[in-house]
This record gives C-alpha cells, structure tokens and sequence, in this order.
C-alpha cells in the first residue's frame, strides 16, 4: 500500500466521572485519532492511546504527533509500497514511540484488512465471538464512595473489578470491597507507586485473594518486581514495564512477571501484541488485555486482540458507558458481562464524523 493521505485529529471526550489513578485525575480523554486514506481510496481507523500528559509512559499526545508527522510518515513515503505487516520494520530506526506506531500500523492495517474484506479479530487469530469484560475503578473520596461505584458496576454485569491502589489507598480498600463480595474475581493497580521497601506493606493483600497485584513498582525496576514476587504470594502483573516481545521475555526469564498485561499502544501495535501472546501461551503465562479509556475506535480493535485464546482473564475490557456518555462509535453495550467482538471488515467499526467534529480540538491532514 501507499498513503495518499494521513489526518491527525485531536478530540476531547468528556468522562462520566473523573478518574483518578497514582499518577493523577483525570475529567476528560484527549486522544488523537489517526485516519489515513490509501492509493485505493480505502479509508483506516486508530485511536492513539496516549494521555494528554507522560504521567502513564513518556508518550503525550502531542509528542506522538511531532514524531509521526516528522520521521513516520516521511520513512513510510520514502519505503514506497509496504505492508501493514512491514510497517513496524520500517519505524524501528527511530526509538521508542510504541503508541504512536501503534496508531498508523493499526489505522493501516484497518485500511488493508478492508480491502481484504477481513475482520481484524480473524486476522490476528480470534478463537472468541464475545469477551468476558473486567472494570478499572479509579481511587475514590472514601470507602462508601468505593462500594457505591463498585456495586454499580456489579450491578451492571461486570465480571472482574481491578481497584486503583497508592500509598494510603490499598490494603483497607482492598478489605472493604472484598468484605462485601467475598467471591468476585478482584485485582489491584499501583502504576508504580512503591518502592522495593514496601514488600511487607504489600504483602497484606495476600490475605484477599486477589487475581494478581499490576504494576506495584517503577517500570524500569524489572529485578524489584523479582523480589517483590518472593515476599508476596499475590501473582505480580507487569504493564507498565511491558513495552516489546523482547521485555515480556526478559521480564518473565527474570521471574519479575507470571501474568502479562497486554496494551497493544504500549507495545507497538497489534501485530506485537500477538507475539506476546504467543509467547505466554509457550510458556503458560495468563494474558489479559489492558485498556487506556479507549473510544470505540480503540475498543473495537481491543475486542478482536482480546478473543485470541490467551486472554484467559477478563480484560480492561469495559462497555463504552464506562467512561462516556456519548461515544465516537455506535457504542459498546455489554450484556451479562460480556461484549460482543466485532465481525466486520477492519476493526470493523468507523466514527460518527459529525459527533467527532463537534469534540474535535484540532486537525491537520497531511498529502
Ligand atoms: O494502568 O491500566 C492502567 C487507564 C489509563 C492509563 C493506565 C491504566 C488505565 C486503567 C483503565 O486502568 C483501563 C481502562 O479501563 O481502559
Ligand atoms: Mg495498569
């Protein structure tokens, strides 16, 4: 394929509540939608995961357009005609910047697979029609604000609740949703916000019977998490840290990791999603499929990945409600905790144009 065309387009979506996290709170999702068209006329789609802020990864929004406007796009011109599946090749001369490779791969494999006339979810290998769908639930006020939140989720069908935790915010959250539902499956989220001192601290919640604790210490600290994973009998999940094949090998060589978080932006993109997974199911290691307040541009792809056989555990995975009160898709409702994978061609969705231009913040198309 050849690009004729690549828009960048950064909207601002209202959340239905804010959503706070150790690393900050946020009210609404900036994301930059990434279009591009090819020499067939053949429009792709892609959201790109990045926050306004580098408080998750060192991503920002307007930093992943810089870097596809200046290296991306120009490398991807200069290869002539290429393959979505050689697309990542093509972008490794220039380090880091998954998320944003992540957007123009998928939005050009969602172009190709259109012309294919083949579902994403089947071209990535979808053994799932629907996905058991889990809800990340931010730190809230005070414990009755927690349960009230939670039970609404419950309440709605949710299969799996993952809590946000930081200092201050853990063990006594931890015990009192777990009081008021001994059973669900229940995980928890750091984003990075201990240190290695707190493995006595952490290691209270081995009394709740969590799925796994996510992210407890610095992205970079890979031989912390292997300690950490000594003093605590709660499975440690690594997100953060997991930014390639090459780190979900190392990270679970070092038994840093026995269950991997995947988010496709995080990592480069879908294909790479694929080879981490692969490479879990060699080595039995449970999978999940992370979320980032994902539209239903991003949730639609999120589906197709999280329907391969790996993703033994329910995903960030939630119905758009979630997070939005209108979404840029027909939206994604659940029904009895699960949400439906998309069949159609590419990802399968598009956005609704007029609604994406009445949040749309700015737009730039490049020829
Ligand atoms: O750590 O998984 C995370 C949201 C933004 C950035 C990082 C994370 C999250 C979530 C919510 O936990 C995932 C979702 O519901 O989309
Ligand atoms: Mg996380």
């Amino acid at each position: 394929m050849k690009l004729t065309e690549v828009e960048l387009r950064v909207i601002e979506l209202p959340l239905v509540r804010p959503f706070r996290t150790s690393f900050g709170t946020q009210s609404s999702r900036q994301v930059l939608m990434v279009k591009v068209i090819n020499e067939n006329g053949t429009i792709g789609w892609a959201e790109c995961v990045a926050m306004s802020e580098p408080l998750y990864s060192p991503e920002y929004t307007h930093a992943c357009i810089d870097l596809i406007k200046r290296f991306l796009i120009p490398a991807l011109n200069s290869a002539g005609d290429f393959k979505a599946e050689e697309v990542a090749t093509i972008l490794k001369p220039f380090l880091g910047g998954q998320m944003a490779k992540a957007s123009l791969e998928t939005a050009i494999l969602d172009a190709q697979l259109r012309d294919q006339k083949m579902s994403l979810a089947k071209y990535l290998g979808a053994t799932k029609n629907k996905v058991e769908c889990g809800v990340s639930v931010g730190i809230a006020n005070n414990l009755e604000s927690l349960a009230e939140e939670v039970k609404s989720y419950v309440d709605a069908g949710y299969r799996r609740i993952k809590l946000k935790i930081e200092p201050g915010w853990d063990i006594n959250a931890v015990k009192s949703i777990r009081q008021i539902y001994p059973e669900i499956p229940l995980q928890v989220d750091a984003n990075q916000a201990y240190t290695r001192d707190d493995g006595k601290h952490l290691a209270q919640l081995d009394d709740f019977n969590l799925l796994l604790i996510e992210q407890p210490l610095d992205e970079h600290d890979i031989l912390g998490h292997a300690l950490l994973a000594k003093e605590v009998k709660t499975p440690i999940c690594l997100d953060e840290s997991i930014i390639s094949l090459q780190s979900a090998q190392d990270a679970l060589a070092l038994k840093a990791t026995t269950v991997i978080n995947i988010k496709p932006g995080r990592v480069g993109g879908y294909l790479e999603s694929v080879k981490i997974h692969d490479l879990c199911v060699e080595n039995r290691v449970p999978v999940w499929c992370g979320g980032m307040l994902e539209t239903g541009i991003g949730r639609a792809a999120n589906l197709a990945l999280a329907a391969l056989p790996g993703f033994t555990l329910p995903g960030d995975t939630s119905a758009s409600a979630r997070y939005f009160k209108q979404d840029v898709t027909t939206p994604f409702v659940m029904d009895d905790g699960y949400l439906t994978v998309p069949t159609g061609d590419g990802i399968g969705v598009t956005p609704d144009l007029d609604f994406l231009d009445s949040i749309t913040r700015s737009k730039e198309v490049i020829r």
